[in-house]
C-alpha cells in the first residue's frame, strides 16, 4: 500500500517538475531578453556621449598628447561607472585604456577592429576579469572618415543574477507545490480508498471466520466503492449461507457412519462433543514456526501429520496448543505469557510456546528422547544411549511443560489434555498427581518395543510410571499395546485387565488402545491431481531423469527407515534383470535429521557413500541408477514425485505407522502405481494389498520390485482401489474423533 502512495507521489512530483521546468526556461529566456536589450539600448546612448567627449582627440594634427588622452579616459571611464574604456587608432593601436583593465584585451581589440571595419557599432558577452561583461565597439568617426575606436565595457553581472534569482524562486515553489500536492494525495488515498478498503477487507474477514454475519450493506459508503461493497455484501451473504448449509449437512452426516470423515465433520463432531470444553494439546514441535527470513518476520507450518490432524479439533474448541517455541522469531511475535494466536491470518486458538536453553534442549530433546528413546523403541539396531545428565533434563523439561499446564488449567474443572509422543512420558503423571480431575490422553506415535527389548532402559519404571498417569495411552498398532501391557506387567506392580486391555495402578486405571493414525484424504479431494505422460516426461527430464520406470522412496535422513537395505535391493534387482538398466530410475528423497546426533550424521553419510558406489557400479552415459535428493520438499512437491512413481518403496526396519505408504497411495487418484512395504512398519497391519516385504531380505526386495514393474495395471488398480477406501475410510480425522471420545468417554 505504502508502495502504491509513493509511486502516486513521485509520479505527481515529475510532472509537477517538468511543469515548472518548461515554465522557468521560458521566463529565463525572456526575462534574458529584456535585460539584455535594455543594456544594449543604455550602452548605445552612453556611446554617443563618450563619442563628443573623445572625437576632438582625433582632430589633425592632434593637439591631444597621449597623456591627456589617458587622462580623459580615465576621467570618463569613472564618471560614467564602467568597467573599462579602451580607444584605439585606425591602425589598430590602443592609444589609452582605463587602468582597472588587467587582463588581456585581445577580444576588446578584435571587436574595435569589426567596428572600424564595417563602420558600425559591434558587441558581445563576454566572461572579462572574472565577470560576465557587456563589451561595446563604436567606430570614431571625423569628417565621416573612421579615425579609431573606442571599447567600452560594462557589468553584465546582474544579468545572471536575476535570472539565477528566477530560477531559485521557481525551484522553491516546486517543492511547495510538491509537499502540499503529496498531503493532499496523501489525504485523498487514506480517506477515500485506504480507509474504505481496510474496513472492507475487514468486514469481509470477520465473516469468512464465522465472527459476525453479514447484515445489510451500511448506508453511508463511500460513492467510489458502492457498486464494490454491494457486490462484496452479496459475497459475504452467501457466504455466510454455504457455511451454515455445510454444518447443516455435516450435522446430518454424523448420524450416517459409511461418509468420509472430513474437517468439517470433525468440527461438528467435536464441538458436539465436548459441549463448549476447551482442550489442551502438548507436543514437542509447535504447530507455527516464526522466523525472521533476511528481515522480514515469517511463519510456516512444519511439515508434520500431527498439524493436520489437530487442525480442525483446535479450530472447533478454540483451546491451546503448548510446545517447544523453536523459531528465531518465535518470542518476538509471543506476548507476556509467552502466548500467540494462531493460525496467525485467522487466530482460532492459543499457541503457548515453553522456551528451552541449549543445555535444556541438547539432554531432553537430542540426548534422552532421540539419542536413548527412539533408538530403545525403535528394533533397528543402534545401541540406545542412556546419560545421566540427559535423564535429568528430559526429567526438568517435563517438569517446565508440566508446571505451565497446571498454571494454565488452574481455573478448568476436568480440563481435557491430549499428549504427544515419547518426549513427555513422564507427563501423564506428573500433571494426574496435581490434577486427579483432568481427562489425559497421551498418543506414542512410536513402536513399543518387546518387554525384553524394553528392559535394557535404566529409568524404564520411571518412563511407566509416567505414562500410567494417563487415563487413555494410544499407540499405533495392537501389537505395541500387547508390547506396553507385556512391558508393564513385567515391570511394575499393577492389576491388568486383558478383556477391558486397562491397568490399574495405585488406584487408577489406564486404557491401552489402538489408534492407527493417518493422513487427511477423504477421497474427495482427488480430481485433477493426475499427471499425463507429457507431464511425467517433462517433470523427470527436468531432473535429468530420461528412464521409462521409476521407484521413490521418500524419508527423513533416519537409520530407522531402511535406506541402505532399499539401496542394496535396487542394486540386486539391476544385478539380476540387466534389461533394467537405462529404463528404471530410482529417486530417493531424503533431507537431513536431527543432524546433530551423531549416529544421524554418520549415517547421512554412509547412504551418500552407498548411492555413489551403485551409481559408479551400474552408471552409463550420463544415466544413474539412483538419484538422491536431499532438500526438503513440501508436501505439495512431493505428490509430483507420487504421481510419477511406478513402484514406492517404504522399507522402515521399524516404523510406527509411516505415513509416506499412505501418502503415496493418496496421490494416485489413476489407481496406478504398486507399493512395496514393509513388514515391521505399522502400516502394514492395514495395507494388505501392498507388497509386504521384510526389508532384511534385500534378494527378496529386489524380485519384488520387479513384481511391480512387471504387473499388470488391472491388478495394479485391483489393489490402488482397496489401499484407497482402506484409507479413505480410516483418514486422519476419524483418529482424532475416535481419540477425543475415547478420552472424552470415560470420564475422570
Ligand atoms: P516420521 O518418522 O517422521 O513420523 P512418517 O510417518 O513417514 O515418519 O512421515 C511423517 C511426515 O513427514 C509425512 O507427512 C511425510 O510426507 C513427511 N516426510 C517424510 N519424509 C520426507 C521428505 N523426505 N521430504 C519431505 N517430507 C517428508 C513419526 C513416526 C511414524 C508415524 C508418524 C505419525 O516415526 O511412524 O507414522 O510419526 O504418527
Amino acid at each position: 500500500m505504502i508502495k502504491q502512495l509513493l509511486a502516486a507521489v513521485f509520479g505527481v512530483a515529475l510532472v509537477v517538475a517538468l511543469i515548472v521546468a518548461v515554465f522557468t526556461l521560458n521566463q529565463v529566456r525572456d526575462e534574458r531578453e529584456d535585460l539584455t536589450v535594455d543594456l544594449e539600448y543604455r550602452s548605445a546612448l552612453l556611446a554617443e556621449r563618450l563619442h563628443v567627449g573623445l572625437a576632438p582627440s582625433f582632430v589633425t594634427p592632434t593637439s591631444t598628447t597621449p597623456e591627456v588622452l589617458q587622462a580623459l579616459v580615465e576621467n570618463l571611464s569613472q564618471q560614467e561607472r564602467l568597467e573599462g574604456l579602451v580607444v584605439y587608432d585606425n591602425k589598430d593601436n590602443l592609444l589609452a585604456k582605463s587602468s582597472t583593465l588587467t587582463d588581456n584585451l585581445e577580444a576588446q581589440s578584435e571587436l574595435a577592429r569589426t567596428a572600424m571595419d564595417k563602420d558600425q557599432a559591434a558587441s558581445a558577452f563576454l566572461r572579462f576579469q572574472e565577470k560576465q561583461t557587456y563589451v561595446l565597439a563604436l567606430p570614431i568617426r571625423q569628417n565621416a572618415r573612421v579615425v579609431g575606436a573606442m571599447v567600452i565595457l560594462r557589468n553584465a553581472e546582474h544579468i545572471e543574477a536575476k535570472l539565477d534569482m528566477i530560477w531559485r524562486d521557481n525551484i522553491f515553489r516546486l517543492l511547495l507545490q510538491v509537499l502540499i500536492f503529496s498531503a493532499a494525495i496523501g489525504l485523498i488515498f487514506w480517506f477515500v480508498f485506504y480507509k474504505p478498503v481496510v474496513n472492507l477487507a475487514e468486514s469481509v474477514r470477520q465473516v469468512r471466520a464465522g465472527k459476525r454475519t453479514p447484515e445489510q450493506q451500511p448506508e453511508k459508503t463511500p460513492f467510489l466503492f458502492r457498486p464494490l461493497i454491494a457486490e462484496f455484501y452479496k459475497i459475504m451473504r452467501s457466504l455466510s449461507q454455504a457455511r451454515f448449509s455445510a454444518q447443516e449437512e455435516a450435522r446430518l452426516r454424523l448420524e450416517k457412519i459409511d461418509t468420509p470423515w472430513t474437517a468439517e465433520r470433525l468440527r461438528e463432531f467435536v464441538k458436539d462433543l465436548l459441549k463448549g470444553r476447551e482442550i489442551f494439546v502438548v507436543s514437542n514441535r509447535e504447530p507455527y514456526i516464526h522466523t525472521r527470513d533476511g528481515g522480514a518476520l515469517r511463519y510456516f507450518v512444519p511439515a508434520s501429520g500431527l498439524v493436520t490432524a489437530m487442525q480442525p479439533v483446535m479450530d472447533a474448541t478454540g483451546g491451546m496448543w503448548i510446545a517447544h517455541g523453536s523459531g528465531d522469531a518465535d518470542r518476538e511475535v509471543a506476548d507476556k505469557q509467552d502466548k500467540v494466536a494462531v493460525p496467525p491470518d485467522e487466530p482460532k486458538y492459543t499457541l503457548k510456546r515453553i522456551w528451552l536453553t541449549e543445555e535444556e534442549e541438547n539432554g531432553y530433546y537430542y540426548g534422552y528422547a532421540n539419542e536413548g528413546l527412539w533408538p530403545l523403541c525403535h528394533l533397528a539396531h543402534t545401541r540406545p544411549t542412556f546419560r545421566k545428565e540427559d535423564w535429568e533434563q528430559y526429567r526438568k523439561v517435563n517438569g517446565k511443560f508440566a508446571a505451565s499446564i497446571l498454571a494454565e488449567i488452574k481455573q478448568i474443572e476436568n480440563p481435557l489434555i491430549l499428549i504427544h509422543d515419547y518426549h513427555f512420558a513422564l507427563l501423564p503423571r506428573l500433571i494426574k498427581n496435581s490434577r486427579p480431575d483432568a481427562q489425559i490422553g497421551i498418543f506414542w506415535h512410536i513402536p513399543w518395543p518387546n518387554a525384553e527389548a524394553f528392559s535394557i532402559c535404566p529409568q524404564r519404571k520411571d518412563l511407566l510410571d509416567g505414562l500410567l498417569g494417563a487415563d487413555i495411552i494410544g499407540f499405533q498398532t495392537q501389537a505395541h499395546c500387547n508390547n506396553f501391557i507385556d512391558t508393564v506387567s513385567k515391570e511394575l506392580e499393577s492389576l491388568i485387565d486383558l478383556e477391558q486391555f486397562s491397568i490399574t495402578r495405585e488406584g487408577h486405571k489406564s486404557y491401552i488402545k489402538p489408534f492407527p493414525i493417518s493422513i487427511a484424504f477423504a477421497g474427495t479431494e482427488d480430481a485433477g491431481e493426475e499427471i499425463s505422460p507429457a507431464e511425467r516426461r517433462q517433470f523427470l527430464s527436468s531432473l535429468g531423469i530420461e528412464s521409462q520406470y521409476i521407484g521413490l522412496g521418500v524419508d527423513r535422513l533416519d537409520y530407522i527407515k531402511g535406506i541402505g537395505e532399499r539401496l542394496r535391493a535396487v542394486e540386486e534387482f539391476l544385478e539380476n534383470n540387466p534389461k533394467y538398466i537405462k529404463n528404471f530410475t530410482f529417486i530417493q528423497i531424503a533431507p537431513p535429521s536431527r543432524d546433530q546426533i551423531p549416529r544421524f550424521r554418520e549415517f547421512g553419510e554412509e547412504i551418500k557413500s552407498e548411492v555413489e558406489r551403485i551409481n559408479k557400479k551400474f552408471g552409463a552415459n550420463g544415466w544413474r541408477p539412483i538419484v538422491l535428493l536431499n532438500r526438503h520438499h513440501t508436501h505439495e512437491e512431493l505428490k509430483i514425485f507420487y504421481s510419477v512413481a511406478n513402484v514406492c518403496l517404504v522399507t522402515s526396519l521399524h516404523d510406527g505407522m509411516n505415513l509416506v505408504a499412505k501418502e503415496f497411495i493418496s496421490t494416485r487418484s489413476d489407481e496406478q502405481g504398486v507399493l512395496i512395504l514393509s513388514q515391521f512398519a505399522g502400516a502394514s497391519r492395514e495395507l494388505k494389498e501392498a507388497l509386504i516385504v521384510n526389508p532384511y531380505h534385500v534378494e527378496a526386495v529386489g524380485d519384488m520390485i520387479k513384481t511391480a514393474l512387471t504387473m499388470n495395471p488391472s491388478e495394479q488398480k485391483k489393489r490402488m482401489k482397496r489401499l484407497r477406501n482402506q484409507i479413505k475410510t480410516n483418514n486422519v480425522y476419524r483418529w482424532s474423533a475416535e481419540l477425543l471420545k475415547a478420552i472424552v468417554s470415560l470420564g475422570s
